[in-house]
């Protein structure tokens, strides 16, 4: 009975274990939604959804991490919590959340790149859709390594022990959102949302942004790695474009 009951107790504890809980931060993961089962042409992105993530709140001073390693080439690099320019937040991830069901998309045909800089990861956010190639890079005189925080796609943790080394990656499953770490240099992160779809960005200067989608009403998520996750409806026409803005407290 005794040995049983162990059993049972172990069984457990890999079971919570493996469920993980989502995501660290709390962002619970998106479903994985089928993709590639509508039928018929693919939709044209010919109408536009622009705006500003405002900062509200008093920037956080520029923190920086100093750096020993001599082949980052600095000897610091910026804090990229919280970034934020001409009063907007940077490095918020935004993408259609509902109202493109049914609709057909086009596969990715553009590669992105995230390369390692100066011992920090460029971009710091990215989006990219299921299926698209993401060239993973080292442009440092120094030795890195690329570990996929991963829950919903495959993981991995691979060294770029080189200058020049790279990796080409494919994410099969929507997944919202998980970190890039470099085990060697532990303040370098990226952070990376996966869609079924190709109706997602991420803010750049000044908080902008733009996503180009085919005609109708959606539900636009932001999401901002340290400061959570805001939902708005907007209604766009056929080359038409709507301005939609959030605004993120600091
Ligand atoms: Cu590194």
């Amino acid at each position: 009975m005794r040995k049983i009951l162990l059993i049972i107790a172990l069984f457990a504890l890999v079971a919570f274990t493996a469920c993980g809980g989502g995501n660290n931060d709390g962002i619970p993961n998106l479903p994985n939604l089928p993709t590639g089962s509508a039928s018929g042409p693919t939709e044209p992105l010919n109408a536009t959804v622009k705006g500003k993530i405002a900062f509200e709140g008093t920037p956080p001073a520029p923190s920086k991490k100093t750096v020993s390693d001599p082949g980052c080439m600095t000897t610091g690099v910026p804090n990229e919590e919280i970034v934020v320019s001409d009063g907007g937040l940077e490095n918020v991830i935004l993408f259609v959340s509902s109202g493109h069901e049914g609709k057909k998309f086009a596969e990715p045909s553009t590669t992105l790149t995230l390369d390692q800089m100066g011992c920090q990861y460029k971009p710091h956010a990215l989006s990219i859709q299921v299926g698209q190639e993401l060239k993973i890079s080292n442009s440092d005189s120094t030795a890195h390594n690329i570990h996929a925080w991963t829950e919903v796609n495959p993981s991995f943790n691979e060294p770029q022990a080189h200058k020049g080394d790279v990796s080409t990656k494919k994410f099969p499953k929507e997944e919202m959102h998980f970190p890039i770490r470099c085990d060697v240099h532990n303040w370098m992160n990226a952070f990376v949302g996966v869609f079924a779809h190709p109706l997602h960005t991420v803010s750049k200067a000044g908080g902008a942004f733009e996503i180009k989608l085919p005609a109708g009403t959606y539900e636009i998520t932001a999401v901002h790695e340290k400061l959570g996750t805001q939902k708005q409806m907007v209604t766009v026409a056929a080359d038409g474009s709507s301005d939609l803005n959030f605004s993120f407290k600091g």
